[in-house]
């Protein structure tokens, strides 16, 4: 009972800062300098932690399609329950896609078809997103459209009724398999597929559902930048172990099935005080003195990060930042730490030729404290030549939509609230109901939202990239350039987005991508006409 009214005193204290800026002209800069780095709480490992920078960096590996006849390449991924060596010495069960975490890396081409049959072959329901996708909406992976496991085929008991009592008359319930479909007509860049279940998205993740996928195109590739071995996807997450190896999470109800949620103080967000680099803690990668391109995932299910480079003198390397969430910037900007929100990815080049071989250099997060502050380390290995490059220009085709081509303006209130008798996160008051219709747009229009948040909430839009106008009634930060899926709202802060809702009609969701908070209430529909 005390747990459960120090967390709501917590969140209400946020809130009431935030009432105490609206009555008194506080500035947002004065609130946001009193902003917590994080919003959830951490859990602790109860196994004794290897030393930071020892474990060899995994890079995922590239899945092998079934088949690249009739212009489009398939793929078949099976779920199911796998054990993994994370910690040294330490077996770790886990919910895997194809028997590995992060699951195996997709690599694509822009414009070229994909299908991914998933076969259910864990203990529950499942749903895959490709998140950033521009998938249709019966392949997007709606929170209702489950894969329902062997022997569980009874989707009314199980199923198309959430929790609640809600009813999904729309739903797609499939039985053992589903063909997921990805035209991946758009701009290339890092997308990730994760589970979306209902209800239950942020222990899924957790447990291990989580993958990337890679889209490329012929303009990208002839940019120089770098490639091969000097290119590495980095999903950067954070866990917490339990005495006998598995991954803690605070569920309220272990099967994952009937009850979501999780245990107070946790509601606003589990954190872990592993930091895993591709299912590694605290990896160590061997580098050349030359030039990589980190394409860099946040995958945690609530951490932030603000990421530096940092060599064995304390010397700051500069991390060039080359793309977004949704692909390359018009041109590079030269960054010194990049705050990096659940969801949300960077491209960034960090060049090693000036680092003394033999020597550090460490990814850090200047958000995290303890063990929770390293990240990873790059050891640099030797002198190599290098014939990369960072060109001035990087890409043509970003949007420039303006406020005058928008017609309408929504707003969107992303707050704590009350749901089902309980504690809820809320948009515009209201927790996610999936036979409820929240917004209906026009195919093609564009629509400027403005969204305000309580707390940290990274907003998350399927289908769509979007640009950001402004941020706390300024210009846009530095780290919001480029064209975006995700966008970070700290504390008290408002941003307005503007996008244009194009590609396909259908169900889609906007939701926070705190996994935390989404399995709370924190979603919306978003329907496209
Ligand atoms: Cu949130």
């Amino acid at each position: 009972m005390r747990e459960r009214g120090m967390t709501r005193r917590r969140v209400l204290g946020i809130g009431g800062a935030l009432g105490l800026m609206a009555a008194t002209g506080l500035s947002t800069a004065a609130a946001l300098a009193r902003r917590p780095s994080i919003t959830g709480a951490e859990l602790r490992s109860a196994v004794p932690l290897p030393p930071p920078f020892q474990v060899p960096l995994p890079i995922p590996s590239v899945l092998k399609p079934v088949s690249t006849t009739g212009g489009a390449d398939r793929y078949e991924i099976t779920q199911r329950e796998a054990s993994a060596e994370i910690l040294p010495g330490v077996k770790t069960p886990l919910w895997t896609y194809e028997g590995a975490f992060p699951g195996p890396t997709i690599e694509s081409r822009r414009g070229r078809p994909v299908t991914v049959t998933h076969r259910n072959e864990l203990p529950v329901p499942t749903v895959v997103h490709l998140h950033g996708g521009r998938t249709p909406a019966a392949s997007d992976g709606y929170p209702t459209d489950l894969v329902l496991p062997e022997g569980r085929h009874d989707a009314t008991t199980h199923t198309a009724h959430g929790m609640h009592g809600m009813h999904d008359p729309r739903a797609v319930v499939t039985k053992l398999t589903r063909d997921y479909s990805f035209p991946l007509d758009q701009r290339p860049t890092l997308l990730w597929y994760h589970d979306h279940r209902m209800d239950f998205t942020a222990p899924a993740i957790w447990r291990g559902l989580a993958g990337m996928h890679i889209v490329r195109d012929d303009a990208e590739d002839a940019l120089g930048l770098p490639a091969g071995p000097r290119e590495l996807p980095l999903m950067i997450a954070d866990r917490a172990f339990a005495a006998d190896g598995a991954l803690v999470y605070p569920a309220l109800d272990p099967t994952l099935r009937v009850r979501p949620g999780v245990r107070e103080p946790y509601l606003a967000g589990v954190l872990g005080d592993v930091i895993l680099v591709n299912g590694a803690p605290w990896p160590v990668h061997e580098v050349d003195a030359a030039r990589y391109r980190l394409r860099i995932l946040n995958a945690s299910n609530a951490r932030h990060y603000e990421l530096e480079a940092i060599t064995d003198d304390g010397r700051r390397l500069d991390l060039v930042q080359i793309g977004a969430d949704q692909g390359l910037l018009a041109t590079p900007v030269t960054r010194r730490s990049l705050p990096i929100a659940p969801a949300e990815r960077y491209d960034v080049v960090v060049d090693f030729s000036g680092v003394p071989v033999g020597s550090l250099v460490r990814l850090v997060n200047q958000l995290g404290s303890g063990r929770a502050r390293d990240v990873m380390a790059f050891r640099v290995a030797r002198k190599a030549t290098d014939d990369s490059r960072v060109p001035s220009t990087l890409s043509t085709d970003l949007p420039a939509w303006r406020r005058s081509d928008a017609v309408r303006v929504r707003d969107f209130a992303f707050r704590a609230g009350q749901m089902h008798g309980g504690h809820g996160w809320l948009i515009g008051g209201l927790p996610f109901d999936p036979a409820r219709s929240d917004v209906t747009a026009r195919l093609d229009d564009v629509e400027v939202w403005r969204v305000v948040a309580d707390v940290h909430h990274p907003v998350h839009l399927h289908l769509v990239g979007f640009r950001v106008l402004s941020r706390g009634g300024r210009p846009p930060l530095p780290h919001d350039a480029g064209l975006k899926d995700t966008v970070s709202l700290r504390p008290g802060e408002s941003v307005e987005i503007i996008t244009r809702f194009d590609g396909y009609r259908g169900r889609y969701l906007f939701h926070c991508h705190n996994a935390e908070h989404e399995d709370m209430g924190m979603m919306a529909n978003l329907e496209i006409i």
